[in-house]
C-alpha cells in the first residue's frame, strides 16, 4: 500500500500501478504545513481526502489518527468517510490529541476498554466498512504482551486487521510480535524506520499488508528542494541533478486531452437551438424525491 498526501501523489502512486492507498496523516499534515499532533480538524482532513476519492479508483484507508476525539468523534469521522467514498480507516489507541510516533515525545495511550468502545461505535456507524486497529504498545514502551493483549480485544471488539507499529531500526520487534499474534485478523506494518528490511521478512513472518507511509513525500521533500535551491542559485538548469518530468507528462497525468473532447461534445450548442421555444406537452422529471415539472410557475 503506498502512502500519499494529497491527490497529485494519489494519481501517481495509482499509475504507478499501487492497487490501495493509505492517505498518511504525517503525510496530509506536512502537506498543509502542520504538525502530524492534531494540528488539522477533521473537517480539514475530509476537504483533503475528497479530491484523493475523486481522483483514483483505488481503494483509500485513511489515516484516522486516535479517532479526532472519542467515539463520538470517531463514528462521525467514519460516516463522513463513507460519504466521501473513502475504502476504510485506521484508528489507533493513543490519546487524542496525538503526536506522530517518532516524534520526541509523551506518547499516552488510552485503556484498551476506551480504545475498543471507540472501534465498537465505528463499527456499529458503518457495519461494511474496513476498520484497522493500530497499537501503539512498542511506541509506547509497553512491551510485547500488552501489544498482544490489545491487539486482541481489538479483534473482539470488531477490528478486520491488526496495525504493529514500531518505531525501532530493524524489524525484530514487529516480526517477533508477528510470530506470538494468533492469526486471528490479518496483521499489517508500516516500516518507516526499519524500511531496508526485505520485502520476503514480511513474507515469511506472517504479514498481510505492508503500508510505504512516508517514502514518497520524503522522496519529493529531497527533490523540491533540491530543486528550488538550485533554480535561486542561478546556475543553468541544465546543470541540475535531476531529471524533470516534461511539461507533457504533466498535462498528460492529469488528462487534459479529455477536456479538449469534451469541449468538442458539450462546449457549444449546435445553433438555432438556443431561441427555439419548446412545444413539447407538460413533462415532469422525478430524481430521487424530487420532482421537476415544466409548468409556468
Ligand atoms: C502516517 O503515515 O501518518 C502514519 C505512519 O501514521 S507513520 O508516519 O510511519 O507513523
Ligand atoms: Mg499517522
Amino acid at each position: 500500500m503506498a502512502g500519499v498526501h494529497d491527490a497529485f501523489s494519489a494519481i501517481l502512486a495509482s499509475h504507478a500501478g499501487f492497487q490501495c492507498l493509505w492517505a498518511s496523516g504525517l503525510g496530509m499534515s506536512a502537506a498543509a504545513g502542520r504538525r502530524d499532533a492534531n494540528e488539522l480538524s477533521s473537517s480539514q482532513i475530509l476537504d483533503q481526502l475528497e479530491p484523493m476519492a475523486d481522483c483514483t479508483d483505488a481503494p483509500i484507508l485513511v489515516d484516522g489518527d486516535s479517532g479526532h476525539g472519542d467515539f463520538n468523534n470517531a463514528r462521525l469521522f467514519v460516516r463522513a468517510l463513507v460519504k466521501r467514498g473513502l475504502a476504510g480507516v485506521c484508528f489507533e489507541d493513543k490519546r487524542f490529541p496525538k503526536r506522530n510516533s517518532f516524534a520526541d515525545a509523551e506518547h499516552e495511550l488510552v485503556a484498551p476498554g476506551e480504545f475498543s468502545g471507540k472501534l465498537r461505535a465505528a463499527r456499529d456507524a458503518a457495519p461494511d466498512f474496513c476498520i484497522v486497529a493500530r497499537t501503539e504498545a512498542l511506541i509506547a514502551g509497553r512491551g510485547k504482551s500488552e501489544a498482544l493483549d490489545r491487539a486482541a480485544a481489538y479483534v473482539e471488539a470488531g477490528a478486520d486487521a491488526i496495525l504493529i507499529h514500531s518505531k525501532a531500526r530493524d524489524a525484530e520487534e514487529v516480526l517477533d510480535f508477528a510470530g506470538a499474534w494468533n492469526g486471528l485478523r490479518p496483521l499489517v506494518v508500516v516500516p518507516s524506520t526499519y524500511e531496508h528490511t526485505p520485502m520476503s521478512v514480511f513474507q515469511n513472518a506472517g504479514v498481510s499488508l505492508v503500508i510505504w507511509a512516508n517514502q514518497a513525500i520524503r522522496a519529493a521533500m529531497v527533490a523540491m528542494d533540491l530543486t528550488y535551491r538550485h533554480l535561486l542559485s542561478s546556475k543553468p538548469l541544465a546543470a541540475l541533478d535531476l531529471e524533470l518530468a516534461p511539461l507533457d507528462a504533466l498535462l498528460t497525468l492529469l488528462n487534459h486531452s479529455e477536456l479538449r473532447e469534451a469541449e468538442v461534445a458539450y462546449g457549444s450548442w449546435p445553433s438555432g437551438i438556443i431561441n427555439r421555444r419548446s412545444t413539447a406537452a407538460a413533462v415532469s422529471s422525478t430524481i430521487g424525491g424530487l420532482k421537476i415539472d415544466n409548468d409556468p410557475i
